[in-house]
């Protein structure tokens, strides 16, 4: 009996050995920004840190947005255990997901992914210049204006339409 058990736990040993080798690919370590966190100012890049050297060829990375546009800009940058991204402008505030694909050292493809939060918005390259709260009833009024204006555009449009069709049969 005993020894039926000590073969059993040497059986379980090695089904554990060769698991642990088979499964011996390429982990993500750490990612930057860190899986789960949250942030005011968006970031230039994505790093994700593997415990081994992954291969450059056929490493991609995809940082999707909240309404799941890719954001990654430019070329993927692979140094050892290294993988860096760039990404563009982050103009959407809220969850962005990063996905990669990563060759292990045995050539086979591993694929991580990770979330992070942006919680204020990146900005498009041209912002309004911040303090002319003044503008705005301004604003609005020259929005008036132009209401107006394109109102009395139409009229005359229209004028114009009701003149050309009534000409028409008489010609
Ligand atoms: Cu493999």
């Amino acid at each position: 009996m005993r020894r039926l058990i000590a073969v059993l736990v040497a059986s379980l040993f090695m089904l554990a050995g060769t698991a642990g080798v088979a499964a011996a690919h390429a982990k993500l370590e750490s990612m930057t920004p860190a899986d789960g966190s949250s942030m005011a100012a968006p970031p230039a890049k994505v790093v994700l840190t593997f415990n081994e050297p992954v291969g450059s060829d056929g490493t991609q990375v995809q940082v999707k947005s909240p309404s799941g546009k890719d954001v990654a800009s430019g070329d993927v940058q692979v140094i050892d255990n290294t993988v860096t991204q760039p990404v563009g402008a982050m103009v959407e505030a809220g969850k962005y997901t990063v996905e990669a694909r990563v060759v292990s050292a045995d050539g086979h493809p591993v694929e991580v992914s990770g979330a992070f939060t942006v919680t204020h918005a990146g900005h498009p390259a041209t912002e309004p210049a911040a303090g002319t709260p003044a503008s705005s009833p301004s604003g609005g009024g020259s929005n008036t204006v132009t209401i107006v204006a394109m109102c009395l555009v139409m009229l005359v449009v229209v004028a114009l339409a009701v003149v050309i069709v009534r000409r028409r049969p008489a010609s």
